[in-house]
């Protein structure tokens, strides 16, 4: 049985587009997991922290034999081989953030996992990629990502070519 994933991709340190691109392939050569879409990239102001550099944003789709846990093991792994240090500053400057946006539609609350993730309906950086992708999809508790997309400001997030 497979399931169809989303996963929002991000980084704001170095050369991020060709690390995200490469971090897509990683996923994508991952057994059971098989990339089915991915949006285009965006350059977003940082969220949360501001006094460090913009973004590079993007969203993947997958169909995955892993169950949520092991697809979140990939993820964090790779995370780790692109260089990823945790430092332990929350939303501060990173190589590479993989995040579990939503897994089928289950919603799954435990110590390793919030899915859907829950700061979705707040960030532009991650509603805008997933539009491309995704934007007929109904988050479990949260509604549509294009009527979620409606509701954020993206004035400054831009679409890189
Ligand atoms: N990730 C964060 C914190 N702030 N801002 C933008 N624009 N994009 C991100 O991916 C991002 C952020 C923590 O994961
Ligand atoms: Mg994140
Ligand atoms: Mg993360």
């Amino acid at each position: 049985m497979s399931v169809a994933a989303l996963i929002g991709l991000g980084g704001n340190l170095g050369d991020v587009r060709v690390r995200l691109e490469a971090a897509i392939d990683a996923l994508g050569a991952v057994p059971g997991i098989a990339v089915t879409a991915r949006s285009r990239f965006y350059r977003t102001p940082p969220w949360g922290n501001v006094d460090q550099p913009d973004f590079v944003n993007a969203a993947i789709a997958v169909d995955t034999s892993l169950d949520a846990h092991a697809l979140l093991d990939a993820m964090l792994s790779i995370e780790r081989a692109f260089g990823r240090v945790r430092d332990g500053e929350r939303w501060g400057p990173r190589t590479l953030d993989l995040d579990l946006l939503a897994y089928g539609a289950a919603v799954i609350r435990d110590e390793r996992l919030d899915v859907p993730h829950p700061r979705i309906p707040e960030r532009a950086f991650v509603l805008l990629p997933l539009a491309d992708i995704a934007a007929q999809a109904t988050l479990p508790g949260m509604g549509r990502v294009a009527d979620l997309l409606a509701r954020v400001n993206v004035a400054e997030c831009r679409v890189l070519d």
